[in-house]
């Protein structure tokens, strides 16, 4: 899954794919580099961003949508707006991507007469305040616990199971250790019996681990690329889409014994 961010702000390419145009090229080569899904966003949600109002959102999501159509590729939506997913999916969306879980008044009914994947991904507590030590008895236990309940609501609404897919949420309300501990028992998550998304991308654990500021996180994002597969991550949201299939291969020959 390869990021296009249209946003001003977000964490590692806030603002170079807000002019339109720009973000309609780079999601063009993300496409041709190999993304499977392209998931485009109007809001960042980095730890300590501002929320963007809805006639926002939708005037940067939409015509990138649109302008994407032709591609031919399944395209997701990353947004919490129950009118953005409306919206999204009207113009032709296949996928809406909520690090909230579809907890939005009347988020539920937005998706769930249409046929469209979601995924319900885990954060404790909001953007603006959920890196002020996050706390947990057990990380792991209550991740999981959360998108259990998760995605028996969205059964409950309508949504079957061969739509959902459930994310942990990396970096949403967790300290490195807590990232690191998720990824370390990646596979305790397999029992949810959807498939997993994984989202590590250039994010500050791999600052944390590595030193290194947000431009030069490629090697340590490839890395946890690396580790998120082997344990068991169907679905990689990623900025830099080539080298993460380069992972992919090497994983897949890994495995396949080629
Ligand atoms: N991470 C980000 C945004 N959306 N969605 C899912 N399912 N999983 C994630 O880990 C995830 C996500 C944050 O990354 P990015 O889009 O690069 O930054 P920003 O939120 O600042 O736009």
């Amino acid at each position: 899954m390869g990021v296009v961010n249209v946003t001003p702000d977000s964490f590692s390419d806030g603002g170079r794919f807000l002019d339109p145009e720009a973000a309609v090229s780079h999601a063009r080569r993300l496409a041709a580099e190999g993304a499977d899904i392209l998931d485009i966003g109007g809001e960042s949600t980095r730890p300590g961003a501002a929320p963007v109002s809805e006639q926002e959102e939708l005037k940067r999501v939409i015509p990138i949508l649109d302008a994407l159509l032709s591609l031919d590729k399944p395209i997701s939506v990353d947004t919490r707006r129950p009118a953005v997913m409306k919206a999204a999916l009207a113009a032709g969306a296949s996928m809406i991507n909520d690090v909230q879980a579809l907890a939005e008044p009347y988020a539920f009914e937005a998706v769930a007469a249409t046929g469209c994947a979601v995924c319900l991904m885990h954060m404790k507590g909001e953007p603006a305040t959920m890196q002020r030590e996050p706390r947990y008895d057990d990380v792991v236990g209550e991740v999981k616990g959360f998108l259990k309940e998760a995605l028996r609501k969205a059964m409950f609404a309508g949504i079957g199971r061969d739509r959902l897919v459930v994310d942990p949420g990396f970096g949403f309300g967790k300290t490195p250790k807590h990232n690191m501990e998720i990824l370390r028992r990646l596979p305790e998550f397999a029992s949810l019996g959807v498939p997993l998304l994984a989202g590590l991308s250039r994010k500050s654990t791999i600052g944390h681990i590595t030193g290194r500021p947000v431009g030069e996180r490629l090697a340590g994002s490839l890395a946890m690329a690396l580790l998120a597969l082997h344990g068991g991550a169907k679905i990689l949201r990623v900025h830099d889409v080539k080298e993460t299939r380069d992972v992919i291969a090497v994983w897949q020959a890994f495995q396949n014994d080629t």
